[in-house]
């Protein structure tokens, strides 16, 4: 049977107020509202958790929250600032995995290739936590559907499973809004049906909901018994695509190490071949025991895309920055993309020729039979 990754739904608490708070400490602790202009007819675009004890919430007209919360600091809001931000969240999440969907500025769904969702999903939390002082909530479970609503139950500043054999103890006695797709009017006519909860709808006859809800009502008996076939939207204009190892033990050895770079170069060329993006920048990433982080770059006066050419470039990185071991993760990136058609075609040595027929055949053989079936002589020294 094929193995079922665990999916994570990463989304900051309270974004915009969080920025702000991160951007002036005074602020920490108390309710602060961002919003447009309370004369006319502005609207709450969120508030801090603190601000939300008072019944505030995002979309309500900023005259009506002041009247909940009198002492609450309104802010006019700096998009620029906040998509600064997001840029930088974004950069953390992929350097866990490419397999990314961005829904909005501060939420994305990860798939998980390697490992559990949850220790993921634990290391995410801590990076952001550590790196970009910002609190952000992760759910994790087998489909999109429930790691959103695990997300929405850990919140604020957590990370929540929610698996599917909880869904009729933890799910089923939620208020049916807690399902996507379901807003007011949608809820409003469950209700006057008297469904109420998850379970009501969950128990409701799919025929009988249809004539509530029209071809939606599949989906929502899907979702009410926590059942989700969508797959992730990734995007394709990727900035770079980056491949990274943690080790299970942590090591001294320098032959591994160069291994694992050659297995990373062989992953990273491999998409870049795929996707016809040849890439002028190639970094290294290296973490130490301590958890701290180097990344070191090489550009290149010609952009590259072959398994041998990213190995040399990150070998030679690596013995120049390697520090003092033992290592912990090393990564490999390819960034700076260059469209196959823009680049110049200098006629091939017959080597770089045999190298290129090597590739293709090694890159059909992958493609049909996946990553395994390929050993270099080098990754065999890793084992
Ligand atoms: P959300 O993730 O929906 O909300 P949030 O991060 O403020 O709070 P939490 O996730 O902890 O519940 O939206 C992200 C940002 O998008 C939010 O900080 C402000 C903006 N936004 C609006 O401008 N208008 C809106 O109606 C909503 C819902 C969000
Ligand atoms: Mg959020």
């Amino acid at each position: 049977m094929k193995k079922k990754y665990d999916i994570l739904l990463c989304d900051l608490d309270a974004f915009f107020a969080s920025v702000e708070q991160l951007d002036c400490p005074q602020l920490i602790g108390k309710p602060i509202i961002v919003g447009g202009n309370p004369e006319g007819r502005g609207v709450v675009a969120t508030c801090s958790y603190e601000a939300r004890k008072f019944g505030v919430r995002s979309a309500m007209p900023v005259k009506k929250a002041l009247q909940l919360c009198p002492e609450a600091l309104l802010l006019p809001g700096n998009m620029a600032r906040y998509k600064e931000v997001s840029e930088q969240v974004r950069e953390i999440f992929e350097r866990f995995t490419p397999d990314i969907e961005f829904v909005s500025i501060d939420e994305a769904y990860l798939s998980v290739t390697q490992g559990t969702g949850y220790d993921l999903g634990k290391a995410i939390h801590f990076v952001v936590r550590k790196e970009l002082h910002l609190p952000i909530s992760v759910g994790v479970s087998e489909n999109k559907l429930l790691a959103k609503i695990a997300c929405e139950l850990a919140k604020p500043d957590n990370v929540g499973t929610l698996w599917p054999d909880q869904v009729p103890a933890l799910l089923w006695p939620l208020p049916v809004k807690v399902i996507p797709g379901i807003g007011p009017a949608t809820e409003k006519k469950l209700h006057s049906y008297g469904i109420k909860t998850v379970k009501d709808l969950a128990e409701y006859p799919e025929d009988t909901l249809r004539r509530l809800c029209g071809k939606h009502a599949t989906s929502l008996h899907h979702y009410a018994h926590g059942i989700d076939n969508r797959k992730l939207e990734i995007a394709h204009d990727a900035k770079s695509i980056s491949e990274e190892i943690t080790f299970p033990e942590d090591t001294h050895d320098r032959k591994y190490i160069h291994a694992a770079l050659h297995e990373l170069s062989e992953g990273v060329g491999y998409r870049l071949r795929s996707e016809g993006l040849p890439a002028r920048t190639i970094s290294l990433k290296l973490r130490f025991k301590d958890f701290q982080t180097i990344t070191r770059s090489k550009t290149l006066p010609q952009a590259i895309d072959g398994d041998s050419e990213i190995y040399l470039v990150v070998k030679t990185l690596f013995d120049l920055h390697c520090g003092k071991p033992p290592w912990r993760l090393v990564g490999v990136k390819a960034s700076e993309f260059e469209h196959e058609e823009q680049i110049s075609l200098l006629p091939l040595t017959p080597e770089e020729e045999k190298e290129k027929e090597l590739l293709l055949t090694k890159d059909k053989l992958r493609k049909k039979y996946g990553k395994e079936v390929l050993f270099s002589a080098t990754r065999l020294s890793k084992k």
